[in-house]
C-alpha cells in the first residue's frame, strides 16, 4: 500500500457537494480521510469566486499513472469545466505526494508543482499529518503556513465517508 496525497479545488457549482462526492468515489480506490474543509482566496486572476479546498490521503496499490488516470476521470464525471488558464474550475484533483517517490513524466510531477507555495494546500495536508515532510523541510514551520489565513469551512467530517 502507497500512501498518497490529493488535493482538491473547486470554485465553479456546489463545491462542497462536488467534493464531496469525489471524495466518496475515491473511496472505492483505496482507504480515504480528508482533511477539514477550507475556503480559500483565488491565486491567479482575482475576478474568479473564492474557491474551497481540501486534501485527502488516499492509501492504494495503483501505479500513479493509473491513480493519475482515475482522478482525471472522476475530474469529467464531476462536469469539470475549465474556464481559463489559471481561472475558476469545477474540480480539480492534483496528485501532490506519492509514497516519498519523485516522478517526471509528461504527465505528471510528483511532487505537485507549488505544494511549498500553497498554503491551501499545505494546510490541509498538515491537518492529516502534522509532522509532513518534502525534501528534509517539516512542513509546519513553513513561514506560509505560520502567515496563513484561510478560513475553516468544516471539520473532516465534510465529506462524510
Ligand atoms: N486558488 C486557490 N485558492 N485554490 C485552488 O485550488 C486553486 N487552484 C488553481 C489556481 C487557479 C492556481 N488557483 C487556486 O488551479
Amino acid at each position: 500500500m502507497i500512501k498518497t496525497y490529493v488535493g482538491l479545488g473547486s470554485n465553479l457549482g456546489d463545491s462542497r457537494q462536488i467534493m464531496a462526492e469525489a471524495v466518496q468515489k475515491m473511496a472505492q480506490i483505496g482507504s480515504v480521510q480528508a482533511s477539514r474543509l477550507y475556503q480559500s482566496p483565488p491565486m491567479g486572476p482575482q475576478d474568479q469566486p473564492n474557491y474551497h479546498n481540501a486534501v485527502v490521503v488516499l492509501e492504494t496499490e495503483l501505479a500513479p499513472l493509473d491513480l493519475l488516470d482515475r482522478l482525471q476521470a472522476l475530474e469529467q464525471e464531476a462536469g469539470r469545466v475549465r474556464l481559463r488558464h489559471w481561472g475558476e474550475r469545477t474540480l480539480d484533483l492534483d496528485l501532490l505526494l506519492y509514497g516519498n517517490e519523485q516522478i517526471q513524466h509528461p504527465r505528471l510531477t510528483v511532487p505537485h508543482v507549488g505544494v511549498l507555495e500553497r498554503d491551501f494546500v499545505l494546510l490541509p495536508l498538515l491537518d492529516l499529518d502534522a509532522d509532513l515532510q518534502l525534501n528534509g523541510q517539516s512542513l509546519k514551520d513553513l513561514e506560509i503556513v505560520k502567515q496563513s489565513n484561510l478560513t475553516v469551512l468544516a471539520d473532516a467530517n465534510w465529506a462524510a465517508l
